[in-house]
């Protein structure tokens, strides 16, 4: 081992990783990205020194920002990806025979190319559903109403060039983007850490009073702070992720993807909207 990585997220307190070598390290317009190969969790995507997968634990996060939306809308055709250049989320979204394509708006053309060359397993390019865009997402939407079917937003924290994603004018250029009975699903840090309480509260209650439902959802990702992750989905209409239908999609979507996933099943798509108390105090939702 050559050194070691932390990423801090609450004054001195944070995950410590084992490095054995640095595969690739830019400082781009937006911000410093790097590769690195750890002791024990294979290769790491950073990005302001913040984890943004490990090879290991990746298949948490992007099963669970894709399966979860695709599998509650009856016809989900058209995709928009907002970042996710490592095309992790892409990989997971066109495992889904009905979508006829995704847009990925990536605004660091250094977070792809370094994923294309160091994380080859890790996302989906060749797909021809697949266009790959190097745009800032936030004027991306602005341009495309009425355009998706779903939207999922896999941007960074809520630091540097992602922080325009966590704004209202933002969740509502997404509303004008959406079909109708569109869904929007974001990455929505962690309810352990305090300083993202704000935006957490933020995005669930400006989803939910754009939107027609919003809900919040959770799940385990190791190497994230504290490793308890929350996403938000939000849909315009009424298509519930815990309805009957949904329930149906989930379990024929198993039966022909079962074998290849390593998070998400029937039992995870309906557990992971499962809210601990002071989870519903962070977002205000307990009675
Ligand atoms: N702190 C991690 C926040 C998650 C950001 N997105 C990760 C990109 C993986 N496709």
């Amino acid at each position: 081992m050559a050194f070691t990585f932390t990423e801090y997220y609450e004054g001195k307190t944070g995950i410590t990783f084992g490095v054995n070598r640095v595969l690739f390290s830019e400082s781009t317009p937006y911000q410093k990205v790097e590769v690195l190969e750890t002791d024990s969790w294979g290769r790491l995507l950073t990005v302001d020194d913040m984890v943004m997968l490990s090879e290991q634990d990746e298949f948490v996060y992007h099963e669970m920002i894709a399966h979860v939306p695709l599998n509650s809308h009856p016809k989900p055709e058209k995709v928009l990806i907002v970042g996710g250049g490592d095309g992790g989320t892409a990989r997971e979204v066109l495992r889904h025979e009905q979508v006829t394509s995704v847009d990925l708006v990536e605004i660091d053309e250094a977070v792809v190319r370094a994923s294309q060359e160091f994380l080859r397993g890790v996302g989906e390019f060749d797909d021809p559903r697949l266009t790959v865009t190097i745009e800032d997402g936030i004027h991306w939407v602005e341009d495309h109403k009425q355009s998706y079917d779903v939207i999922i937003v896999d941007g960074s924290d809520p630091v540097g060039p992602a922080e325009g994603l966590f704004n209202r004018s933002f969740f509502e250029s997404c509303y004008n983007a959406l079909h109708e009975q569109g869904i929007l699903v974001a990455q929505s840090e962690s309810p352990w850490v305090q300083h993202y309480h704000e935006p957490i509260r933020h995005i669930y209650h400006i989803m939910d009073e754009l939107f027609d439902l919003a809900k919040l959802y959770l799940s385990h990702i190791p190497l994230y702070p504290t490793g308890m992750w929350a996403m938000t989905y939000a849909c315009k209409g009424q298509l519930d992720p815990l309805s009957v239908e949904t329930e149906d999609r989930v379990a024929n979507f198993m039966a022909k993807h079962g074998e290849h996933l390593r998070y998400y099943n029937q039992d995870i798509h309906h557990s992971t909207f499962a809210l601990p108390q002071f989870v519903r105090r962070v977002i205000g939702t307990l009675e």
